[in-house]
């Protein structure tokens, strides 16, 4: 396949924030793709636009070696660093371009694994605060998650998030309460303590099993980066230091039966992961995403200290495909539980749903509300229809 012309132009994120999309033509086809950007940003990722929005575009669209390259599978990519990259124009271009080259060839999951048959199942955030919603008395962790468990279709799994996240607003509605939403369409409370909300959530889960026999698991993105000033977590009403937030979160995966603990420490913090790991590692995943940043050192790390048992695959964080796929298969070699997921700012880009199925990445967290994530619902749920006819 040769490329034939390569146009990137600036758009809008679901934050309002100016980001990329590329167009790419080949002999052979066409395709195009946008980058997402987060809030809650981990201090290792790689830079999302090294130069301004706007001269990335510039740059991309005067680059006359792209035009005439020659692109035959995945592995062709590199061709595509050596002119643009991480280092020159940053994580969000270079991915953008990678995976509107991938969409010239047809359903980018395929570029990845042809013979991909696993189809993840979504992480859904239902209740939210943290970066992700700007000023009042909001909640210091960043997602509360539901995970459908023992759904059998990945379109059941989604509906059963769906109604959850519709149970939720029914149910604070009923308390009276007034309903914020945040970057990634959760429901936001202000003055609800995280215990209040874990009860709710509680509720919730036992409502949605009456209603569909689905069991939801609760999980929660704490994002202890953002409320962690250097020396203890600061909460609204109180701090903790480091053993104080170990315990705290303890008491939490205990008495709510959590099944997933993204970023519970700060992203500096592997070996306090690794109690967390070391104490709950067989029932819950232990997540590193701030920590890990979808980058190979890091990972390593990681691996060393025994610090995580699970961990995020963002791509715009590594902010390259390549250099994302040797992360992921060298998570998976060490057993790692993987979950690939969207950002807080996202586009109407489906890539990432591609990659959790040409990777068999177990997990999907994309949310569960907003026409930026319910796209990614429906590419997996219209996969997952294919390959069943396919088999
Ligand atoms: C996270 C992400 C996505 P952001 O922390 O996991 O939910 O948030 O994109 O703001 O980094
Ligand atoms: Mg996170």
């Amino acid at each position: 396949m040769i490329i034939k012309k390569v146009k990137a132009k600036k758009i809008k994120n679901s934050r309002g924030e100016e980001t990329i999309k590329i167009s790419v033509k080949c002999d052979k086809g066409k395709g195009e793709a946008s980058a997402p950007s987060g809030a809650s940003k981990g201090k290792h990722e790689a830079k999302d636009f090294v130069l301004s929005v706007k001269d990335c575009v510039k740059y991309i669209n005067k680059e006359e070696r792209l035009k005439g390259l020659e692109i035959n599978s995945f592995d062709d990519l590199v061709k595509i660093e050596k002119i643009i990259n991480k280092k020159n124009l940053g994580a969000n271009p270079t991915i953008a371009l990678e995976y509107a080259i991938l969409n010239c060839f047809g359903a980018v999951w395929r570029s990845f694994n042809k013979d991909a048959r696993r189809i993840p199942r979504p992480l859904g955030n239902v209740i939210g605060g943290g970066a992700h919603i700007k000023g009042g008395n909001f909640c210091e962790f960043q997602e509360f998650l539901l995970y459908p468990f023992d759904a059998k279709t990945f379109d059941e799994a989604a509906m059963a998030n769906k109604l959850a996240h519709e149970l939720v607003k029914k149910k604070l509605k009923e308390m009276k309460k007034k309903l914020h939403m945040t970057d990634e369409g959760a429901w936001a409370i202000e003055d609800l303590t995280i215990q209040e909300i874990l009860e709710i959530l509680k509720e919730i889960v036992n409502d949605v099993r009456d209603e569909t026999k689905i069991e939801l698991k609760i999980g929660v993105d704490i994002a202890a980066s953002n409320f962690w000033d250097g020396k203890k977590y600061v909460y609204r009403s109180l701090e903790r230091n480091r053993e104080e937030q170990i315990e705290y979160i303890s008491e939490l995966i205990e008495k709510y039966k959590l099944h997933y603990v993204e970023d519970a420490l700060h992203e500096n913090d592997f070996m306090g992961f690794a109690e967390l790991t070391k104490k709950f590692g067989g029932g819950c995943m232990i997540t590193g995403d701030d920590l890990t940043v979808t980058n190979m050192d890091r990972l390593k790390d990681a691996i060393k200290f025994k610090a995580i048992n699970a961990m995020v695959i963002k791509p715009n964080q590594n902010g390259s495909l390549i250099d994302t796929l040797k992360v992921v298969s060298e998570a998976k070699k060490n057993k790692m539980y993987l979950i690939a997921s969207h950002r807080s700012g996202e586009t109407l880009d489906a890539s990432i749903s591609h990659l959790a199925i040409g990777l068999e990445i177990p997990i999907l967290k994309v949310g569960i509300h907003g026409k930026e994530r319910v796209c990614k619902l429906r590419e997996v749920a219209k996969i997952e229809k294919q390959i069943k006819y396919e088999i």
